[in-house]
């Protein structure tokens, strides 16, 4: 069972499960439109969707529903990697990402709490837990100091599942993730953002790209990398929280000669700094330390940030080229 399945992890993670010859079921919002873009190869495969991949609607908020579903259906995994997850839009809308980043996660292990039978539960945690660090690079045992809206709510999640693990017995993870990013990525997170820019000015259809504080380092990883990590981390005998990161700090100014290198062009002729997007307040130095994922899993992150970069970049132009480009 998976919540945010319609998400960059969870189509990923969809996708591996089903490989694995897993029976995924996926919660998914009720909206007006049924498009999800990062489901589409699956929900078109008849092999699969309804045979093996099954959605169910509920909001997190629907702690009803998503006890009947879970009744229902016995997961013997559940990933829960559904919430507000855009740091600059948590000082926006503070509320409603507590309500569903924090509150949404401490409603579903009080679910799991009561259920007979205990699914294995991952938590997808996040390094905006660490905030303004005391250590670099931070590890599982560095004290969380949140400076967001989203990074407090993480923080309150993260807690949580690590109370119900040691209180209450619970098999229940943090996956404590870096940056990662993909072809799939949202297009307002910053790599999309530039790599979807790049493509457009590559093919002569934009000239400008606005960007917000260029000054931070963040630890770039590649998504489906992270989404393996976390099944092995269901697959152990005990639970546990991990790091998930590359350990390789890169600054956005990185990310932008990455991307804009990868068509030959100079990032520094195109970027203008706006002042729209830019946050109250930014973490600056967060960069991972896996070695328990290393040790303990037996996982690496591989992709280094040109190959993200250089990834990302040539699917954004395929889809550009395409008459109806798909859009994450
Ligand atoms: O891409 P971002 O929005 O990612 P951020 O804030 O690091 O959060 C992401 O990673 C976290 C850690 O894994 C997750 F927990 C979280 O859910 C999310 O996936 O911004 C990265 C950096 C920031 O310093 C931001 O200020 O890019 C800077 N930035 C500069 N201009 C911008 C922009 N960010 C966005 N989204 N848009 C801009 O125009």
């Amino acid at each position: 069972m998976l919540t945010g399945i319609t998400g960059q992890d969870g189509s990923y993670l969809a996708e591996q499960l089903l490989k694995r010859d897993y029976i995924v079921h996926g919660l998914v919002r009720r909206t007006s439109s049924t498009q999800r873009v990062r489901l589409a190869p699956l929900f078109h495969d008849s092999e699969v969707y309804d045979k093996r991949l099954f959605l169910h609607y509920a909001d997190l908020d629907d702690t009803t529903t998503i006890r009947r579903i879970l009744l229902k259906t016995e997961p013997d995994e559940l990933y829960h990697l559904a919430g507000q997850s855009h740091v600059g839009a948590s000082f926006e809308i503070p509320e409603t990402t507590c309500q569903f980043t924090g509150m949404g996660t401490l409603k579903l292990l009080e679910i799991v709490r009561d259920l007979a039978k205990k699914p294995r539960f991952l938590h997808i945690s996040s390094s905006e837990i660490f905030g303004r660090p005391d250590d670099v690079p931070q590890n599982e045992e560095t004290a969380m100091r949140p400076v967001t809206p989203y990074g407090v709510a993480k923080s309150f999640a993260t807690n949580m599942v690590r109370l119900y693990r040691d209180s209450f017995g619970l098999f229940a993870c943090n996956a404590i993730c870096y940056n990662h990013e993909s072809e799939r990525r949202g297009e307002s997170f910053v790599t999309r953002k530039i790599t979807k820019a790049v493509a457009s000015i590559s093919l002569g259809l934009q000239d400008k790209l606005k960007l917000g504080s260029l000054d931070g380092l963040r630890d770039w990883g590649y998504a489906p990398e992270y989404t393996e990590a976390m099944w092995r981390m269901l697959q152990q005998p005990e639970p546990d929280d991990y790091v998930l990161a590359t350990g390789v700090a890169n600054s956005i100014r990185d990310f932008l000669a990455a991307a804009f290198g990868a068509v030959d062009l100079d990032w520094q002729n195109y970027v203008e700094q706006d002042p729209r997007y830019m946050r109250p307040s930014e973490v600056t130095q967060l960069v991972g330390d896996a070695a328990k994922a290393k040790a303990k899993l037996g996982w690496t992150a591989t992709t280094t940030l040109q190959e993200l970069a250089r990834r990302m970049v040539q699917s954004d132009r395929e889809q550009l080229s395409q008459a109806n480009p798909t859009r994450f």
